[in-house]
This record gives C-alpha cells, structure tokens and sequence, in this order.
C-alpha cells in the first residue's frame, strides 16, 4: 500500500508531512460516519471551542470503543500503517481518537499550540492524522511550523481564554509570535481533498483559522503511539484525561493496556 502513497513534504527535518488519497472510498465513509455519529451522540469529554457568538467548533475525544464506525476506521484504515512508516516504528498502538468539526461560517481561529504538553505521554516516535471528510482550501487548512518537532516544549493554554491549566505558569516558555517572524517560523499548509491528510509530530506546532464560504470542516483525527512512547503520569487532569491510567500502567513504561490497542507490527517483529 505504502509504495503508491504520495507524500509531500519531509518527516524528519520539518515534523510534518501531506499525505495524497492513501484513504480510499470505504475509509473516508468510516471517518464521516464516525464523525457523524459522534456529533450526534457527544460524550462527557465533548467542547465547544468557539463563542457563543460565533458558530460551533466542536471537538470530542476517546470514542473509538462506543462508536463502531471510529473503532473501524482506526484498525482497519492505513493510518497506523503509515504512522508506522513516518516514524520507523516497529509497532503502532492508538493513543486517542479527536474529533474536530467547525461549522460554516467558524471564526475561532484554532490558537497555535503543541499536542504534547497537554498529554500524559513522553517520546518522540508519534503522528497526530488529521483528515478531513470535506474539502479544504489552502486558507482555512491545518498550518503547521516546520522544524518545531524537536523542541522547545511550550506552555500549554486554554484555547478559549488562555489559561495555564497543565504546566503552571512559568514553567514552560510562552511560544514565540511565529506570525511576526514568518521568516524564522516556516509554515507549512496544503490544501486538502478527502481521501488527503495531513500527519505531524505531537510537539509540531499547528493552528488553524476560522472557516469561510457555506461548506462544513469536519475533520477525523487520531493520534499514534510509536516504539518509544511511554506513560508520563502529571498531577493534573490531562487533556484528553485517562482516568484511573496512573493506578495501572508506572512512569516511564509502555503504553501496554487496552485503552492503547496495537493497530500494527512489523512483519520482522511478529
Ligand atoms: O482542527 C483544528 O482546527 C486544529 C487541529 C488540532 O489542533 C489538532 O489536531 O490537534
């Protein structure tokens, strides 16, 4: 499958990649069935990320074993294969499903921000998916800034009003104002037709702007664990949060427990 795959851009150097129509007929209806399902059904961890003036930009997390269509899409569609390949990981296990629809006419820019510091996880083999079930144009798509993979981590906020509820302030350097500096900060963006994603590196720093015209951006993500990721309890609640996780799994060791099933293993490590 990885042979025909086409992807745009360089893993390594930039920690993000576009990856073109690796996702097929029978995957993308799993993803918009899933996103669909989801949407009509939101669990406890559900959030609306913009105004109440504005229209909704909803996200969910952690619905792969309510919601059938999600479980289907992670195990059966490329994604952790081609997780795999990006990250020369032997084996591949689910970390979270993350849903993130915003509605026509969405102003709420997404803030930039790293995934990382708001998890409970450390390591550096990892890809966020992010695949959307409808086209998106070059300006309303995923935007990314090459290179900020390997560091520094920065302070993790509220998207809504900025509030340090992981790190405490102080703790982590504020990101820098990569929209002012655009020559230091390379960003990276591709224009996206369902069966595209985008994959990237959770300390990658991403954001996206607000939608325009009358068309839905919905948008099916899920995040990969490679070979070195492992349990890094915080004493606050993570985003998502793995309640109980702390009783079960010690610092520091695999993620081996059925919240993190095994998506995929190298034929050479069966
Ligand atoms: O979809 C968006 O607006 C932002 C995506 C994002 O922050 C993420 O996938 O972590």
């Amino acid at each position: 499958m990885l042979d025909i795959v086409i992807i745009e851009g360089d893993w390594k150097r930039d920690g993000a990649v576009c990856v073109r129509q690796a996702f097929g007929p029978d995957d993308m209806r799993l993803a918009e069935q899933a996103i669909d399902a989801n949407l009509a059904d939101l669990s406890p961890l559900a959030k609306r990320a913009s105004a109440d003036d504005d229209a909704p930009f909803i996200e969910d997390f952690c619905n792969w074993h309510r919601i059938p269509a999600m479980e289907r899409f992670v195990r059966e569609s490329p994604a952790a294969q081609i997780a795999a390949h990006l990250t020369g990981s032997s084996t591949i296990r689910l970390f979270h499903d993350h849903m993130l629809t915003k509605e026509p006419g969405t102003r709420q820019r997404t803030p930039w921000h790293q995934d990382q510091p708001y998890y409970n996880v450390e390591g550096s083999l990892n890809a966020s998916m992010w695949l959307p079930v409808d086209p998106v144009p070059l300006d309303t798509s995923l935007q990314l800034i090459a290179g900020t993979h390997t560091g520094p981590w920065y302070l993790p906020r509220t998207f809504l009003d900025e509030q340090a509820r992981w790190f405490p302030e102080g703790s982590l350097r504020e990101l820098p104002d990569f929209d002012a500096e655009p020559d230091r900060w390379p960003k990276l963006a591709w224009a996206l037709e369902p069966g595209d994603a985008v994959f990237f590196n959770f300390l990658t720093v991403h954001g996206a702007p607000g939608v325009t015209g009358t068309g839905r951006r919905r948008v099916l993500s899920v995040r990969f664990l490679g070979d070195d990721m492992v349990h890094a309890p915080r004493p606050w609640t993570t985003s998502p949060p793995f309640d109980g996780l702390d009783d079960e799994l010690a610092t520091g060791a695999p993620m081996i427990h059925p919240l993190f099933p095994e998506l995929y293993r190298s034929r050479a490590d069966t």
